[in-house]
Parts: C-alpha cells; structure tokens; sequence
C-alpha cells in the first residue's frame, strides 16, 4: 500500500496533493493515509505536510525496497521473489544457496554491499555500500546446458538497454560480460549454473553495476579503469530505477532468447560491441595471442581471426586481456 502511495506521489512531482484525493484514489480513510504518510517517512522519505493538509514529496531514499520495485515491474510475472541483504559475502553465493534449497524460478537476491564480490576466474568485484547495484537473478530455464554462457550475454544486452533507457548514455559491450561506458568498465556479469548432463537445474546470473561512485570511491588499481553512471553522466541515479529498467528488459529479452535463440538479440550485441573489427588480445586457457575480433554469431560465439591467418574461429570460452582503443 505505501508504495501505491509513493507511486501517487511519484505521479505529481513537486506538488502539493491534498489528504482527500490521496484517500480517495486509496480508498483509504485520512487517518490511513496519515499512517500510511508515517510508514514512508519512517522508510526515508521525506515529505512535508501535516494531516488535514495537504502532501508534497521533497526527497525518496536510494533504496531499493521491494513493494516499491515489484508495483513497478511490467507484469509478465517473470520475477516473484526478493531477498535482500544489508551485507553479505556474495549474491552468486546467496543465490546459489538458495536455488539449492530450492527458490523459485525468478527469485532476485540483492544486497547493498558485498564483502567478497565474485568476478570470474577467482577475481574479486569491488562491492562498496550503498552506491552501486549487486544483484543475483536465480533462473531454472527450460534449456540444455551448453546454451546456458548464452543467458549471460542476453543480460549484458538487457542491462545496456536499462541502463541507456534511464541514463541516456551509450553503452558497450565488451565479449563475453563487460559492460562500458566512455571507454571504462562499468559493470560485469558473473554466470554460474548447476546442471545434469541434459538439463540446467539452476542459474545465477549475477549483475554488478557501478551506480553512485566516483572516482575516489574506487581503489588505486582501478580508478582510471573502471566508471559508474554518475562519472559518465554527471548525476546521481536511483538505484531502484536502474534495476526496475534492467529487469522490465531482462524479462523481454529473456523470452526473446527462449522462443528464438540468440539469433533473435544478436544485432542487438553486435551494434553495441566494443570490441567489433578491433585487434584483441585473446587468452584462451594459458596462450595469448593477438588478432582482429568479428563480433559474435547467432550463438553468441565470439569470431576471431588470428594474425596471420586467413580463416576466423569460433571462440566459445576466453577473455580479451588487451584490445585496441
Ligand atoms: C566480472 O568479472 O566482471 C563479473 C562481476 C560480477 C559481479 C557481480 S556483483 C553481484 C554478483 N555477486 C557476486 O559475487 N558477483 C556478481 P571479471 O570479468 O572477472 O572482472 C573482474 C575484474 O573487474 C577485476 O579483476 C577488476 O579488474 C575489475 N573490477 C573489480 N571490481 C570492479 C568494479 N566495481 N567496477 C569495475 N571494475 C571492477
């Protein structure tokens, strides 16, 4: 209910709205409605008004409170569940746990900060409190295993698009899981699976995205390396806002992907790819070597073509060490 009234609120920005149209629209009494004013105010919004008068919204928290993130999902029902953390090791972690003990398809798993913030390959995600997004989607998609790396470039994609629908900023994204901005890493995503050799029995696709920070909120080794949406567009971002926008296109995409495969998000990736006729430094399990990379194909693959060489490869697991900027 407190969030159909932050909706209200939301609706009228900078107005004062008077308690009896507020409770009108609720069907709620003005006594209610005063409550119902308490408990947002008690959650960090800042609204000003006394009852029998009327209210005006001057500040909402950056928060992410889930009556206020599920009234504001577009309703195909793929999300259901919310877990949220304060602090926790690891949404991947949590998530994976969880899946385990059996949440449901569609359960979301966040946490304002992260004290060992997974990257792949053992590396570590730097996951200060209360600026950025670290959240973890747990899925049970009906697919086969070897489809499942796809699901992560298919988040890339839908978090591009959320974060260019709120920011307006254009984003890049670098093979297999990096998401740029201006030239910087931005956010990363980190796929795990459980599987049977047939059937994947859960995913978790964990999304880090820097939101708030700026440069002196990173540590030495990567400022200069990594952005947030702040640095890029000069504001600060609700962080709500920026997971409402990922998820509403997660949820196409990701239907998207089921009834048409990758084929359906490829040009999609390929207009969007950082990497596209650019000289890379490939490592593919210990070698390195450089090359020109081709975007991907209709299974999200990477295409390389080594120097020297005149036929491309498919390029199904490796990481980009270096590229040409
Ligand atoms: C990734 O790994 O980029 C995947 C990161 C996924 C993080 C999310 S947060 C929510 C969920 N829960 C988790 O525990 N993990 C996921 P990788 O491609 O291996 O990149 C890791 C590298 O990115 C590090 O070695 C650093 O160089 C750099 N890095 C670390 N923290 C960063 C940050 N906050 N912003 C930009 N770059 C960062």
């Amino acid at each position: 209910m407190t969030s159909r009234l932050s909706q209200i609120f939301e609706e009228h920005p900078g107005q004062c709205i008077s308690g009896e149209a507020i409770s009108q629209q609720l069907g709620l009494t003005r006594a209610a409605v005063w409550k119902q004013v308490r408990t947002l105010r008690s959650q960090g919004y800042e609204i000003e008004g006394a009852r029998g008068e009327g209210y005006r919204l001057l500040g909402r928290p950056d928060q992410i409170l889930k009556d206020d993130l599920f009234s504001r999902l577009s309703g195909n029902g793929l999300f259901g569940s919310f877990e949220y953390f304060p602090v926790t090791d690891s949404t991947n972690a949590r998530a994976m746990e969880l899946a385990e003990r059996g949440s449901l398809h569609g359960t979301l798993v966040c946490a304002d900060a992260q004290t060992a913030g997974r990257g792949r390959l053992g590396r570590k995600w730097v996951s200060p409190p209360a600026i950025n997004l670290y959240l973890t989607m747990i899925l049970r998609p009906p697919i086969e295993p070897f489809l499942a790396p796809q699901l992560t470039l298919v988040a890339a994609i839908a978090l591009a698009q959320g974060v260019e629908d709120v920011t307006g900023l254009s984003c890049k994204l670098k093979w297999p899981n990096d998401l740029y901005i201006g030239g910087r890493k931005a956010a990363g995503i980190l796929a795990e699976m459980a599987a049977d050799p047939d059937c994947v029995r859960h995913v978790a696709i964990g999304i880090g995205l820097n939101v708030n920070g700026l440069d002196s909120d990173f540590p030495d080794d990567l400022r200069g390396k990594a952005t947030s949406l702040r640095i890029e567009s000069g504001k600060r971002h609700f962080r709500v806002d920026v997971l409402v926008a990922f998820l509403n296109r997660f949820s196409v995409a990701y239907r998207e992907f089921l009834s048409g495969g990758f084929l359906a998000l490829q040009p999609e990736w390929n207009r969007r790819s950082l990497l596209e006729g650019k000289r890379v430094l490939l490592r593919q399990r210990t070698e390195a070597e450089w090359g020109a990379a081709l975007g991907v194909d209709d299974e999200g693959v990477l295409i390389f073509r080594k120097d020297g060489v005149t036929r491309s490869e498919k390029v199904h697991s490796g990481e980009i060490i270096e590229f040409e900027r």
